[in-house]
């Protein structure tokens, strides 16, 4: 197997996606690596405790939210395609030009024109334009992110989103005048500038009922949370759910009340809604009791038999089958004085060459010589193996490697 440098397969000047042929251009920095976790759709299959667990938050928004004659009002995307525009992913969504999220140092681009969906509020604006008012999208999300226990790249979200009517939200009453859903007030923390108070009061108290319900419906009444305010540039207010995962507050979700120009957009005025967007991973670790994210990739007997149940609502405490050694080996260099340098462009590199050999890599020291007016990084990479004990040599040939690609490729220096 040849080793692709994080540039390597942009030099044919093209991106092969499935039967699409993509011209490679001056945004492309999808890699080899990332492009083969497309269509493994983790959350499709069976036995996967990302299956179980999307079936799961389904069922539960599935009897939560019924029509007047008992039938469930949610829709469910789960096949939607991860590769979309920028107008999906950040345009329709109100993110600023100028935002850092678009950043070619935190996203996978195909080129400049399409990318791979960072989030699933991705699709928000389109289905709500083709009049889906409950609706949840399940997939495959891609990010240029640190590396640890929490963080991988390519992971899988649930969006939930809900519009509701007047009468829907308030309820049928004698006089329905005196209920509204707008209002020309100031846009301040609690509300924005065209909302009526009372109607976001009842969108938070349904959205947090309904948060917590489902968290307490997966790990129990005593589980420990949080709600913490957060800001969205596509929801106003923001909050963000935190749990307690062994010992440390994580974040589950973050959601918020619809920014009324996005329904307006999608061609909707007589409606107000919410959106929430979840990370499977952090909430199957949680229930499961999973310790690193990278398991969910496995394709070990020891992981996977511990799931082969049918019944998706079972508890099971996942059983770690062995600990194996970690190696930890620490790489410097001076970066390239032209400041072309991103960590995350290093973090590809190890992706690329490590592979899931990899459990984390952490800048540990940032020093600049004062005369030479030199930058240089030192990480610390721990490279443990989920499923064998890897030897000090084999290691060596990794770290080694990835010393000399980054020379070549990322024009740093090693020390
Ligand atoms: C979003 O992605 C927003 N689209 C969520 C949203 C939707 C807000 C709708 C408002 C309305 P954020 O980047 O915080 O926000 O990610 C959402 C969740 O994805 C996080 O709470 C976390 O559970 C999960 N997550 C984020 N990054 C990673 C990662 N690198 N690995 C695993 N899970 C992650
Ligand atoms: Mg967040």
């Amino acid at each position: 197997i040849r080793l692709n440098s994080t540039t390597a397969q942009v030099s044919s000047g093209k991106v092969q996606i499935g039967e699409r042929t993509y011209e490679a251009d001056e945004m492309t920095n999808v890699t080899p690596k990332i492009l083969s976790h497309l269509g493994r759709n983790l959350h499709l299959q069976k036995y996967h405790p990302l299956n179980h667990i999307s079936q799961r938050i389904s069922k539960f928004m599935y009897s939560r939210y019924l029509s007047p004659r008992g039938n469930p009002l949610f829709s469910i995307h789960d096949r939607l395609q991860p590769v979309v525009t920028p107008h999906q992913n950040f345009d329709s969504l109100l993110i600023p030009k100028d935002h850092v999220s678009r950043k070619k140092s935190d996203n996978y681009y195909i080129n400049k024109d399409f990318l791979l969906r960072a989030h699933t509020s991705a699709h928000q604006s389109e289905l709500i334009s083709m009049g889906f008012d409950n609706f949840l999208v399940m997939g495959d999300v891609y990010r240029r992110d640190e590396i640890d226990a929490s963080h991988y790249p390519v992971f899988h979200q649930v969006e939930g989103v809900r519009l509701t009517t007047k009468s829907e939200l308030f309820g049928s009453h004698q006089n329905m005048d005196d209920f509204q859903l707008f209002e020309n007030t100031e846009r301040s923390e609690t509300q924005q500038g065209v909302h009526n108070l009372e109607a976001v009061k009842l969108l938070e108290a349904d959205l947090k009922g309904c948060l917590e319900g489902l968290a307490m419906t997966l790990f129990g009444k005593d589980a420990e949370m949080r709600w913490v305010d957060a800001y969205f540039p596509f929801t106003h207010p923001s909050w963000e759910l935190e749990v307690k995962l062994n010992d440390d507050w994580v974040e589950l979700l973050g959601c918020g009340v619809i920014e009324q120009e996005i329904l307006v957009n999608a061609g909707v005025i007589d409606k107000v809604g919410w959106a929430f967007g979840l990370g499977l991973e952090r909430w199957a670790m949680k229930l499961y009791g999973i310790p690193d994210i990278r398991l969910f990739w496995s394709s070990d007997s020891g992981f996977l038999s511990q799931f082969k149940f049918e019944d998706s609502s079972k508890n099971i405490r996942y059983k770690n089958v062995s600990q194996y050694p970690q190696c930890v080996n620490d790489i410097s260099f001076w970066l390239p004085g032209d400041g072309a340098y991103e960590p995350s462009d290093f973090y590809d590199l190890v992706r690329n060459i490590g592979g899931s050999t990899v459990e984390q890599v952490t800048l540990i020291d940032n020093f600049t010589h004062p005369k030479k007016k030199m930058t240089s990084h030192c990480y610390r990479i721990v490279y443990r193996h989920m499923e064998r004990t890897l030897t000090q040599e084999e290691v060596n040939v990794i770290h080694k490697e990835i010393e000399k690609t980054a020379a070549e490729s990322l024009n740093v220096v090693i020390r």
